[in-house]
């Protein structure tokens, strides 16, 4: 039965970033009901924070496509999982380093309006280390209230650093 395409951004700037997104990548593809389709390569960037004063590692970002039979919120609810089980610990730390942070970026074409869930994701629209990684894999994609995915990387700034093949 076909499930639905779904896009996930990950991020990691903590405790070897490339291995927690290998390490993520397979978690994904242990998802029951869920098939990975594709993964992006991983693209290093300086940290995007709120102030200049701390210095935060890198990140390592990748994107992700899955078809997966799970909805929104049982997804959401085990990709939490995913980060847990690597180390994060959520608690009011919206800017801090992480080991891992997981974030579905697209579901289908729905959009979702949730205090728990916003899909398309709110932040993904100027944010380089997302939307130039998604127009890797899905190249022309349109995101449902905005532009369309070639669009939206040409009018952001981009901070990469470093393009590495995932594998
Ligand atoms: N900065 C970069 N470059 N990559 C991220 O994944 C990332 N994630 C975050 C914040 C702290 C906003 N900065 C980031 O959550």
């Amino acid at each position: 039965m076909p499930g639905v395409i779904a896009y996930i951004g990950m991020g990691s700037n903590l405790d070897g970033p490339l291995q927690q997104l290998w390490k993520a990548v397979h978690a994904l593809q242990q998802l029951p009901g869920t098939r990975l389709v594709s993964t992006s390569s991983c693209y290093r960037s300086a940290a995007l924070t709120v102030s200049d004063e701390e210095t935060i590692p890198d990140y390592m970002n990748t994107v992700a496509c899955i078809e997966t039979q799970l909805d929104a919120l049982t997804l959401l609810d085990e990709l939490q999982a995913i980060e847990f089980a690597q180390g994060r610990v959520r608690a009011g730390e919206r800017w801090q380093a992480r080991p891992l942070d997981l974030d579905i970026l697209l579901y289908g074409d729905e959009t979702i309006d949730t205090p728990r869930l916003k899909i398309p994701h709110p932040e993904m629209y100027k944010r380089d280390f997302v939307l130039v990684p998604l127009a890797e894999i899905a190249p022309g994609i349109e995101i449902p209230g905005a532009a369309d995915i070639d669009t939206l990387v040409a009018g952001c700034e981009t901070y990469i650093l470093e393009k590495r093949p995932f594998a």
